[in-house]
């Protein structure tokens, strides 16, 4: 149907502007949920750069350096920009403009995504979807514009006499005085007359820019993510010029509910500030380590996994953990030392800390003198013999034998600033957390679980102890506070890990209380006062209650 142009040309151009970005935002969400590459401007700019000759290929790459990508997405989108206005000017007199114009921009854009290596079908949904929505959008907006002037056209709004005139002031929007001679009188179309309306269509257009918005946004993530999976999933981890010894055969006792020597990874607690987990590509990723030091640098992936690598168990253990609680794991971890490469900045005598913020700007300051001792402090990329899991720091976290993961475990780690403690002040400090976390001593039993009800006789009670970077010489159980006994130690491959631990318990009818308590190796033994985790970590015996029947 013909509808008689009422629509002003700078609104006609908004909703082509608006529809287009709809058509984006939609497809962009599908591209997220199919893959990131289908996005069709990505695919036109990509298109694009296959087809551009090699002289301004090189033109843009002087001219732009890094940006180079920003600037033709850029490029594609202004474009876009102007069609989808002079697409929404020309719907104005006709909706048919308006589709055969989207549809030309779909058929660019299907054209692009399917000659992409590679490419299936499948890959032709988001701009497919895309387009659909932008008309659809196309559609309603031109309409919320353009409102029949008869009758029920909102309210507060006089009737429009049926097939008469309509004069301007018959149709005043409340809350606006008489309207000037900018707002155009209503034409008759069909014998229908038709009228501008400029708040339906700026409302109409409000929900336009949020679903595109959303959509965009949305659409990034879940593409950020699969894009970050697949880098992850592509990656060949270097051999380690430093790998573990062989764990001894007696380091993992086998007990059915006693924790795994090795946290598998997806069993692997997981503390973070971030509500949305960074999703970090390692070919964009760099270190910088500046600050108190000689030669600041900035590292990158490949330059790190160039380097040597040393693999090493180490148990992570957080701050927050209750005594008894969740928060520690143990895993073999694969990364440059951290040393090596500060030897190689050259730190200045006067520091103390390092002060890493990690990609989402949570900081941690860590003691120097901690980092540089000898111990296995890893710039680590892998856990557990696989690139690092994305919820775990991929692609590159610290870890550091004997801290509390606040002030050493950065995950996600993409700057260090060499610095001083009286000078600098980590995330978790103000908030009421100690500056410095050495891993307190620490032991907890496993099963029986607490309140569990278990058969009288043997019984096997066993659980892990932790004393990180010094060792736990042993452990000892009692039972309903009496008498200390020696519990049996598994092997350890080092001072770093946890080690488990069992005792052989002859349990008789009643209720029960078990307590276990730790010794590290300078002969230190857990103290018995309670103490909660804030502000430097928890402390007191496990105590465990059952019942045996
Ligand atoms: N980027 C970043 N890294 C971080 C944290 C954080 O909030 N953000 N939390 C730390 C804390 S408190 C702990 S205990 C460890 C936990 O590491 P995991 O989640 O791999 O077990 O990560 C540390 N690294
Ligand atoms: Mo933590």
């Amino acid at each position: 149907m013909q509808r008689n142009v009422v629509v002003p040309v700078w609104a006609g151009a908004l909703v082509g502007l608006v529809a287009g970005g709809v058509a984006l935002g939609v497809a962009e969400l599908v591209a997220g949920l199919v893959g990131p590459e289908t996005f069709p401007v990505v695919a036109v700019g990509d298109a694009f750069v296959d087809l551009t000759p090699a002289w301004l290929k090189e033109f843009a790459i002087e001219n732009f350096g890094e940006n180079d990508k920003t600037v033709l997405v850029g490029g594609v989108l202004a474009v876009l920009a102007l069609i989808a206005a002079v697409i929404g000017v020309l719907a104005r007199r006709r909706p048919g403009y308006g589709w055969a114009g989207l549809g030309l921009f779909g058929v660019v854009g299907v054209l692009a995504v399917l000659t992409r290596p590679g490419a299936g079908v499948v890959d032709a949904l988001p701009t497919a979807v895309g387009v659909l929505a932008g008309g659809w959008a196309l559609g309603r907006l031109m309409r919320r514009a353009a409102v029949p002037g008869t009758g029920d056209t909102g309210p507060g709004r006089p009737a429009v006499p049926s097939g008469g005139e309509t004069t301007p002031e018959s149709r005043a929007v409340p809350g606006e005085g008489a309207t000037g001679p900018e707002r155009p009188a209503v034409m008759r179309a069909g014998g229908e007359p038709y009228a501008f309306d400029r708040r339906r269509l700026l409302t109409g257009v409000a929900g336009g820019v949020a679903v595109a918005g959303v959509g965009a946004v949305v659409g990034q993530m879940l593409g950020g993510r699969k894009m970050i999976d697949a880098a992850r999933t592509r990656l060949a981890l270097p051999a380690p010029a430093y790998p573990a010894k062989p764990l001894p055969a007696g380091a993992d006792l086998r007990i059915n509910g006693l924790s795994p020597f090795i946290t598998k990874n997806r069993d692997f607690y997981r503390v973070d500030t971030a509500l949305i987990v960074p999703q970090v590509d390692p070919r964009q990723w760099k270190l910088r380590i500046h600050g108190l030091v000689d030669r600041p640098v900035e590292i990158t992936y490949d330059d790190l996994l160039r380097r040597p690598l040393t693999e090493s168990y180490v148990t992570l253990t957080c701050v927050s953990n209750e005594v008894g609680g969740p928060y520690a794991g143990n895993a073999r971890w694969l990364g440059v030392r951290m040393a090596d490469v500060l030897r190689e900045v050259g730190i200045r005598s006067d520091a103390d800390m390092l002060l890493s913020t990690s990609a989402d700007g949570f900081t941690c300051g860590t003691p120097l003198d901690v980092v540089t001792d000898g111990r296995d402090a890893l710039f680590a990329i892998a856990m557990n013999g696989e690139a690092l899991p994305v919820e775990h720091g991929f692609p590159v976290r610290q870890v550091v034998p004997g801290l509390y993961g606040y002030v050493s475990a950065t995950k996600w780690v993409t700057d260090i600033k060499v610095t001083r403690f009286d000078q600098d002040e980590a995330y978790w400090t103000p908030r009421g957390w100690a500056a410095k976390g050495p891993i307190k001593t620490q032991s907890r039993i496993d099963l029986p679980r607490p309140g569990a009800s278990v058969p009288a006789g043997r019984t096997t009670v066993a659980g892990v102890a932790w004393a990180q970077h010094t060792g736990v010489d042993a452990v000892e159980v009692r039972v309903d506070r009496g008498e200390w006994r020696q519990a049996r130690l598994a092997q350890v491959p080092g001072p770093d890990t946890w080690r488990q631990w069992s005792y052989d318990w002859d349990a008789s009818p009643g209720k029960h209380t078990i307590q276990v308590r730790a010794t590290d190796a300078h002969g230190r033994t857990q103290t018995e006062q309670q103490a909660p985790p804030a502000p430097d970590g928890a402390t007191g015996w496990h105590t465990v209650e059952l019942t045996v029947t």
